[in-house]
């Protein structure tokens, strides 16, 4: 670690200006650039979330045409997954924190890590781009499925371009992470004392190394069919629909990991910390993330049960399914193992990461139904698959990624925010997401189809519940984030270490100064979660 720089200005002061922060190779401001970029893309999906929520308040056309309806849940959903989930935790706190949880003052490739989010804006600017151009975004849904994608006049070239471009930034930040992880852990952090969120970013980063280029080659493969016909995937050129969907799977089932595992790394986190107890099967948790990763790659097919896939292949895609589900209910058991006798100190990021455990719950088991091959076949592309996808993501991870905005928000900003409004803004969070979403899974039980503008009057009822509680999901956000904005100008200013927490993290400054360390990191005497009692 250098000694030149002064520790007494921390990163946000030592240097000023736009362009200091636009050209920075310091890891914790291109943590919180992705955070702002992440942030404004969210609130963009969340608007058209609510738009598509709007329409199907009643039966018939509300307030847009039916092409718009597909246009708009395509953007929504290209949006929230490649601009917000897939970034979301690890471009930001994991720029942001990983280097401070190994003890080190930087990631590997500082400038390869500007690139990546000069690339992420790039592929931003793609995506709404098609806003602009020719006909509109394309209706084909964020999975871009042939032949419709070919055959299209929409903009799909420029969407999937975008998705091309954001895939090199996530190549880009896992190859950092992987070095960082190998080569730039503090003198005896060995791998099995590295801070359990560490661990899941290593996993996450695997995935994003070895499974984005399919995607990305797949996507190319869409505008190479679009623009010279070659016969890939359009059948009425000889090409094959079925080979999309594989191709397309290999990738967006494991990608469904870089969505979940950090989030899991985060609730590891929140819970030693709040519940003041050492973790309970600490290995257990940090390769059960290495066994999801790996066996991840296994089960693509269950997307595809109702595709006209032999029986055999079918059979051995559920069965592995089931098998992913294990190391997942392994976490979860620790983590309750973890709170039960653990002297509980109940706030607003602990309250964040209980209803993920609540809401990944959900999901995870609704997910269960999903990967019976005799119950998907039922429930495949109904209502039920949006509930359920919205519960891992949203619910899950999203979730996590609030509970670690609370959870970390101090030693970033160096202040606090008011409890009692993040509380309120947790509520209502909660309770609106829960009103949105578990109405969908009803619904398609009943047997309502997705990506449809227009439904049966018999399922207006539910419906109507399901946009309400889109409304009080909203209104929770807004007074959460503006809770932390007011709290970063005025919030009361805290010490190192305000959650009495004994991860690297907190014995550094708040906020950390350039290099992270003013003086050497301790390890924690038997790893990175041991609370003496
Ligand atoms: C206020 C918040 C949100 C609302 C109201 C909302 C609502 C919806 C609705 C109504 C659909 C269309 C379902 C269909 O017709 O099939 C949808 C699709 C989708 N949503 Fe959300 N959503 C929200 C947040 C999120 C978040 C946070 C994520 C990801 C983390 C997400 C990911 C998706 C995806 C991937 C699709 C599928 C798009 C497609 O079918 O191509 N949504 N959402
Ligand atoms: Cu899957």
């Amino acid at each position: 670690m250098a000694t030149a720089i002064s520790t007494e200005k921390n990163f946000f002061e030592i240097k000023k200006g736009i362009a200091s922060w636009l050209f920075t190779l310091d890891h914790k401001r291109i943590g919180l650039m992705y955070f702002y970029a992440i942030i404004s893309f969210f609130l963009v999906g969340v608007i058209l979330g609510l738009l598509m929520r709007l329409e199907l308040i009643a039966p018939g056309e509300t307030i847009v045409k039916p092409t718009t309806y597909n246009q708009i849940f395509t953007l929504h959903g290209v949006i929230m997954i490649f601009l917000f989930i897939i970034p979301s935790i690890p471009a930001i706190f994991g720029n942001f924190f990983l280097p401070i949880m190994l003890g080190t003052d930087d990631v590997a490739f500082p400038r390869l890590n500007l690139l990546s989010w000069w690339l992420y804006v790039g592929g931003a600017v793609f995506a709404l781009l098609t806003l602009v151009v020719g006909d509109g975004p394309a209706d084909t849904g964020w999975t871009f499925y042939a032949p419709y994608s070919v055959q299209t006049g929409t903009n799909v070239t420029l969407s999937v371009l975008a998705a091309f471009i954001l895939g090199f930034s996530s190549i880009l930040t896992g190859l950092n992470f992987i070095v960082t992880i190998h080569r730039l852990r503090a003198p005896g952090m060995t791998f099995n004392k590295m801070p359990l969120f560490a661990w899941s970013l290593y996993a996450t980063s695997w995935i994003q190394l070895l499974a984005t280029p399919i995607i990305g080659i797949t996507l190319l493969m869409i505008v190479a069919e679009r623009v010279f016909g070659i016969g890939l995937f359009d059948p009425s050129i000889g090409g094959d629909p079925i080979l999309y969907q594989h191709l397309f799977w290999i990738y967006s089932h494991p990608a469904v990991y870089i969505m979940a595992l950090p989030a899991m790394g985060i609730i590891s986190e929140l819970i030693p910390s709040f519940a003041k107890r050492t973790i309970f099967g600490y290995k257990a948790i940090a390769y059960s993330s290495m066994a999801i990763a790996f066996v991840g790659y296994f089960v693509w097919g269950h997307h595809m049960f109702t595709s006209g896939m032999s029986g055999t292949a079918r059979v051995i895609f559920s069965i592995l399914t089931f098998i992913v589900a294990i190391p997942t209910a392994v976490k979860v058991f620790n983590w309750v193992a973890t709170l039960y006798k653990g002297s509980i100190d109940v706030q607003t990021p602990l309250l964040y990461a209980l209803a993920f455990i609540f809401q990944f719950l959900i999901g995870g088991l609704s997910g269960l139904v999903l990967a019976a091959l005799a119950a998907d076949i039922h429930v495949h592309d109904t209502y039920f698959v949006v509930g359920h996808f919205h519960y891992v993501m949203f619910g899950g991870t999203g979730f996590a990624m609030f509970g670690a905005l609370h959870y970390w928000f101090p030693k970033i900003w160096g202040r606090m925010y008011n409890k009692r409004t993040a509380n309120i803004g947790f509520a209502l969070l909660t309770v609106g997401f829960n009103f949105l979403y578990f109405p969908m899974m009803i619904l398609g039980l009943m047997g309502m189809p997705r990506r449809y503008y227009d439904y049966l009057p018999r399922f207006t009822d539910l419906n109507v519940i399901s946009t309400v509680g889109s409304w009080i999901l909203a209104i929770g956000l807004i007074i959460m984030l503006w809770n932390l904005i007011r709290a970063k100008k005025t919030g009361e200013k805290v010490g190192r270490n305000p959650w009495g927490s004994i991860s690297m993290e907190w014995q550094t400054k708040s906020p950390p100064p350039l290099e992270n360390f003013d003086k050497l990191p301790e390890l924690n005497e038997g790893g990175p979660y041991h609370y003496k009692h």
